[in-house]
């Protein structure tokens, strides 16, 4: 399939949406959320595919909604509910329940809901000279996309309120301190960084990734007797992978385990 606001590739077990509006910064049109849809429908079907990547191309990741699409001077108000309702929710919940790793590859500015994309991805690998904003307050908006979610359990209710009453610009390293992300990488490392890592990913125990996944975002809202019911349940499904038998099997044999995500 062809796309014209996104380029898509998979291969080796590493699906790659790569935002390609460079112009803007990558930043979302409904076009592209159709596009984001089509590819994520993909991805999904696709039992070969044990890792998925989203970066951009240019000089940004995402800079959220294009804005162009935006009219302040109509008369009619336009919905912004029904925006997220159509268009970024739903994306969002896919990426968060998709039962494999999702890697954001941040090599530029990531602002509004492109900050929001990056820190609903399991994983954030950015470029040393990335930038992450939470861009919302500073046009009226609140940080959408799952970003008052995400915000204050990954960097706690101070820095969440900081960041997002503030709108400051976080570098990367900064990010990485905060624990915003995983981790920053030199500029000219980062595309070599995000490939071993993708591959490495792509060859793991899928299952058991995804379960671990599912744990990991369910305990924050879970009271600890709730989370161990949750464990309980994950590691029984788990238990039953054929790539258990197989980690068990290659640590016995003392030798590299073969997993086929299954
Ligand atoms: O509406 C709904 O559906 C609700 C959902 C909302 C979700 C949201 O994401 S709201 C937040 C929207 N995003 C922003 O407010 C960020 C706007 N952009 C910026 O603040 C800055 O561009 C950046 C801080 C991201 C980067 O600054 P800088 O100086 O590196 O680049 P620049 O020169 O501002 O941008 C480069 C070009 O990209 C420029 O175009 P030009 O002048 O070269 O033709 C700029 O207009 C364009 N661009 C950047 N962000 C957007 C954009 N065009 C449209 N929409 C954007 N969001």
């Amino acid at each position: 399939m062809s796309f014209s606001t996104i380029v898509f590739d998979s291969s080796d077990g590493v699906a790659t949406i790569r935002l390609n509006r460079p112009d803007s910064l990558n930043s979302f049109t409904a076009e592209m959320h159709a596009e984001l849809r089509a590819a994520m429908d993909i991805v999904e079907a696709d039992a070969s595919v044990r890792c998925l990547v989203i970066t951009g191309t240019g000089r940004g990741f995402c800079a959220g909604q294009d804005l162009s699409e935006r009219d302040p001077g109509s008369a009619r108000k336009m919905d912004l509910g029904a925006s997220l309702d159509a268009n970024y929710n739903p994306l969002i919940r896919r990426l968060k329940s998709l039962p494999l790793p999702v890697v954001a590859v941040v090599n530029g500015v990531a602002a509004g809901a492109g900050a929001s994309l990056a820190l609903a991805c399991d994983l954030v690998l950015a470029a040393r000279s990335a930038r992450f904003i939470q861009a919302f307050c500073k046009i009226g908006l609140i940080p959408d996309a799952g970003g008052t979610w995400a915000l204050p359990r990954l960097v706690g209710h101070a820095r969440a309120m900081g960041l997002a009453l503030l709108g400051d610009t976080v570098m990367a390293e900064q990010a990485q301190d905060y624990g915003l992300i995983w981790r920053c990488v030199d500029d000219d490392k980062l595309a070599g960084e995000a490939a071993m890592l993708c591959r490495h990913l792509a060859v793991q125990p899928t299952v058991g990734l995804g379960l671990i996944k599912k744990a990991i975002n369910a305990s924050l809202a879970n009271d600890l007797d709730t989370q161990l019911d949750l464990e309980r349940d994950l590691q029984r499904e788990a238990g039953f992978t054929s790539d258990f038998d197989e980690g068990v099997a290659a640590f016995q044999q003392k030798r590299a385990a073969e997993f086929k995500g299954r």
